[in-house]
């Protein structure tokens, strides 16, 4: 009888460890201890074996563990019908999860970025300014004459409703408004969108971004305004690259010039790029004209300044390879994830 006992207390320990799931687990249990030759049953023939005087108690006690048994099964029974219904459930819990898509950032703004972090090295902050603007923000006090052709109305967008209003033809409107704050010195790049009424073609849009710097100080010179540009640009294309000046006009600046870089796509033996030239121009600049210091209530006597301005589509289309610049802002999300991931 003890051993019989110290028998049934291995097959509870066996039982309760039991951990074949599914259908097949809790038949496979169900036919070991529940079935016609199964362990209950066993232990049940050995009831004859048992003194009378401890049937009682052992009959109790093998009540109880079939009990338990019984119980087992139910639960690994139960268990296995769960598992049954997940399995046929609409929910499929082994596929993969909804995608969900990253966004990546605009050739535009990566090309933006990388000119305003050079300048930024070199102690520019950054200043912007609102794309509607007023006469006087984005010509007069830029010295712009009352007739002169970039205030052509073929140009330039005027707000319908009130023609005093335009959307800027150039970001400059920044550097005159953050002038007009009074607080020198002053050293600012300033990016935007602008906007100049154009035929539309692969090579031009009705608008498009520049990046505009300022430096205005005591005893800043024409010298400052090249090395400024020499480490711009060899940050931007690499120490090989060759720069030149040109000497040019802007009514704003005086002198003024525009700046060309070797080829990137020839290295200046000509192509097509360059339209045989082997120079691709970059940027304009010069020295700020005193009038607009001026207009700005800036001592053109005690103060001077450099200015430039850079188109951005242009060395976008280069640096990725892109062939028309209405891509830019088509919004069509084959051509934006190709950017994806690139910075
Ligand atoms: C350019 C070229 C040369 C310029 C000048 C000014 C200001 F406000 F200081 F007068 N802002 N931007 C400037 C000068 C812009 O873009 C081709």
């Amino acid at each position: 009888m003890e051993q019989l006992l110290q028998q049934i207390e291995v097959y509870r320990r066996e039982i309760e460890a039991y951990n074949t799931n599914g259908a097949d687990g809790a038949e496979q249990f169900r036919i070991t201890y529940l079935g016609s030759k199964g362990i209950v049953k066993s232990l049940m023939g050995e009831m004859k074996q048992v003194p009378a005087e401890k049937k009682k108690e052992f009959g109790q006690i093998l009540n109880d563990f079939k009990q338990f048994t019984e119980d087992r099964y139910n639960s690994l029974k139960e268990n296995a019908a769960d598992d049954k219904q997940v399995a046929a459930s609409a929910i499929d819990l082994s596929l993969p999860g909804d995608e969900i898509p990253v966004g990546s950032r605009h050739p535009i703004s990566m090309m933006r970025n990388r000119i305003v972090s050079i300048f930024q090295r070199l102690g520019f902050s950054v200043a912007e300014g609102p794309e509607i603007e007023d006469d006087w923000h984005n010509f007069t006090a830029l010295n712009l004459p009352e007739h002169h052709p970039a205030r052509d109305m073929q140009d330039t967008f005027y707000i319908s409703t009130n023609p005093a209003w335009l959307l800027r033809t150039h970001t400059s409107n920044i550097q005159i408004r953050e002038m007009e704050k009074g607080k020198l010195p002053l050293r600012i790049v300033c990016p935007g969108r602008v906007y100049r009424n154009e035929t539309i073609s692969a090579r031009s849009h009705c608008f498009f971004h520049q990046v505009e710097g300022l430096y205005i100080d005591e005893n800043v010179s024409f010298a400052d305004l090249k090395q400024t540009l020499y480490f711009f640009v060899k940050e931007m294309y690499g120490d090989d690259v060759k720069v030149r000046f040109r000497p040019s006009y802007f009514p704003f600046t005086e002198p003024s010039a525009e700046m060309d870089i070797s080829c990137l796509l020839c290295k200046g033996a000509g192509c097509n790029v360059c339209k045989y030239t082997g120079w691709l121009e970059i940027l304009g600049c010069g020295m700020v004209h005193p009038k607009v210091l001026e207009h700005c209530n800036i001592d053109s006597e005690k103060y001077t300044g450099f200015a430039f301005g850079m188109g951005v589509e242009r060395p976008a289309l280069l640096k990725y390879g892109i062939n028309d610049i209405r891509l830019f802002s088509e919004n069509d999300v084959r051509f934006l994830k190709q950017f994806t991931g690139i910075v």
